[in-house]
């Protein structure tokens, strides 16, 4: 096996985005591209260098060539160890667990998320740091420069490891563990949640349940948790089978693309408990018969109840965090919880620092993200266990318990409209025509309602003081509702414009209606203020959630 150095010009345009870098499957198929970002980060990351590596994506399209390539790039850039999930799988969840146990000093996931996946659809790779979480700005601005200058990188001759037989071998210096990729994370899940008291409800004649793996990498955790060691019905678990291509679905879990899913709730016969995760495992979405539970009000029920669930009776909840267009509901928790919480810009990244200070336990995300100190990714089937837990602990259906958090909290109705391929110089110049006018909006009254505050929501973290700019724009009315508006950091055609609304609703006997007309305003006060239809040329947006 010999070590070769490979001739390479750089590529424009490698910036990871809010999660790493997400591309079309030819651009990543072009010759040097994957290898040049690979080789940046071996030259950023000396701690590699000597050290161990964690391994595995979510089973898309390219997965697996990829993994080799990297695997061969390991070896020859001098990294001790090397492990990797069978077959190239891991859920990111999971990765970041393993990086933690093994003390790895780092991991690439292979993901593009709830992105589409096969040879004409998305690809994505993400480097996550020792502490098992996506790595932080600094971190991808010192990749990204690097893959702006770079001449070269190195290899190994060509040169194939059998990722399908769990086991040890070499690879030139460097050592390979196949790993089960399940095992560890569902012991870690063993720590956390009582498992003898969702077996029985699980294997309760009064209570059925849903888990739509959507073709992607939670049907084998999900089969082995929830069906092999908890005993739920077989054919609890559907669209179980990984496929690179997801079934020619959209692997992202909400009421638009788990459809499937949402209509075995409906109805008197609808099951009593439904969810889903995502491409690669990290986000997760809620449903009870006949209803929905915003990721922002999981995230709020989850802080609320903690002290029900064993992995974290045992510990104290030190604070909670939420990205900035997350709604707020988590926010009146924590103030009767009496502890922080803590706005944070879109993208798990941020919440890091805070979990490993110690500052916070809980964390969560509009965008279908939930998580805990347990990992520093988001994870998606630890949230459907939180719910299965609660559920079994409180035998109540998921409706009451959402219904009585409300009447004790008050309710933020919530709703996030996506504009998406739009152009993008269009869309840039909507954002920059709203920030033109954020110094005139506070007091203005807008069919009705006055507004409180206008910016463009900067973030100093408190930990290590590092600013990030520019992270959407915010607008607060005095009746505490908000629109937000954002350029997505995820997409791969053209930009995505992400308009976020919320109303909080205090009087219980108003919190029974339809999210859409309780919105209605807000929706036409957003489009108006950014001028959607003129700028975007869109009088829709393509995806409500
Ligand atoms: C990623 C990030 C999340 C973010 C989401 C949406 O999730 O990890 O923090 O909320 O993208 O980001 P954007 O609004 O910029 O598209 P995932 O599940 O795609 O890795």
């Amino acid at each position: 096996m010999q070590i070769v150095k490979i001739d390479s010009t750089p590529f424009n345009g490698q910036r990871p985005g809010t999660s790493g870098l997400r591309r079309k499957v030819k651009i990543f198929q072009q010759p040097h591209y994957l290898e040049n970002f690979v080789q940046s980060i071996f030259d950023t990351q000396q701690p590699l260098i000597g050290g161990t590596l964690v391994v595995g994506g979510d089973g898309r399209y390219y997965n697996r060539e990829a993994t080799q390539t990297i695997l061969r790039m390991a070896a020859a850039n001098g990294v001790a160890r090397a492990i990797v999930g069978q077959g190239g799988l891991l859920s990111t969840p999971a990765l970041s667990h393993l990086i933690r146990k093994h003390q790895a000093q780092g991991g690439i996931v292979l993901s593009a998320s709830h992105n589409p996946g096969g040879p004409n659809e998305d690809f994505g790779i993400k480097f996550n740091t020792a502490n098992g979480g996506p790595a932080a700005e600094t971190v991808t601005e010192a990749i990204y420069q690097r893959t702006t200058e770079i001449s070269d990188y190195k290899t190994l001759d060509n040169i194939e490891t059998d990722l399908d037989h769990i086991g040890t071998s070499r690879l030139s210096g460097m050592q390979i563990e196949i790993i089960d990729p399940v095992t560890d994370y569902a012991a870690l899940m063993q720590t956390l949640f009582d498992f003898d008291c969702i077996r029985r409800l699980l294997r309760s004649n009064h209570f059925s349940m849903r888990f739509d793996a959507m073709h992607a990498i939670t049907g084998v955790y999900a089969t082995h948790i929830l069906e092999e060691v908890l005993g739920a019905p077989a054919g609890t678990v559907i669209n179980r089978r990984p496929l690179p291509d997801f079934g020619g679905g959209h692997p992202d879990p909400n009421l638009v693309h788990a459809h499937e899913l949402v209509s075995m709730t409906q109805g008197h016969n609808g099951v009593d408990f439904a969810a889903a995760s995502d491409g690669d495992g990290d986000r997760n979405m809620i449903l009870g018969q006949n209803f929905f539970v915003t990721p922002s009000d999981s995230l709020a029920i989850i802080v609320a109840n903690a002290h029900l669930i064993p992995g974290y009776q045992k510990q104290k909840i030190d604070g909670v965090a939420r990205s900035m267009p997350t709604s707020q509901a988590v926010d009146r928790v924590a103030g009767k919880l009496g502890i922080d919480c803590f706005e944070t810009p879109t993208g798990w990244k941020f919440f890091g620092n805070l979990l490993d200070a110690g500052r916070i336990t809980f964390c969560g995300e509009e965008s279908f993200g939930t998580g805990s100190n347990h990992v520093r990714e988001k994870d998606g089937l630890w949230a459907v266990l939180f719910w299965l837990n609660l559920l079994a602990v409180k035998q109540q259906s998921v409706a009451t318990i959402v219904q009585d958090h409300w009447r004790e909290f008050g309710r933020n109705y919530y709703t996030r409209h996506d504009y998406e391929a739009v152009d993008k110089t269009a869309a840039t110049q909507l954002m920059q025509h709203l920030r033109n006018r954020l110094e005139a909006l506070p007091g203005a009254q807008i069919e009705g309602h006055t507004i409180e505050y206008a910016d463009d929501f900067a973030y100093a973290d408190p930990v290590d003081n590092s600013c990030s700019q520019h992270q959407g724009i915010r607008i607060g009315f005095t009746d505490g509702s908000r629109i937000i508006y954002r350029l997505s950091g995820t997409g791969t055609q053209g930009a995505t414009l992400r308009v976020y609304l919320e109303a909080y609703e205090a009087a219980p006997e108003k919190q029974q209606q339809a999210t859409a007309s309780v919105m209605a305003p807000f929706v036409s006060i957003a489009r108006k203020l950014a001028q959607i239809a003129q700028k975007t040329g869109r009088d829709r947006p393509t995806v409500i959630t």
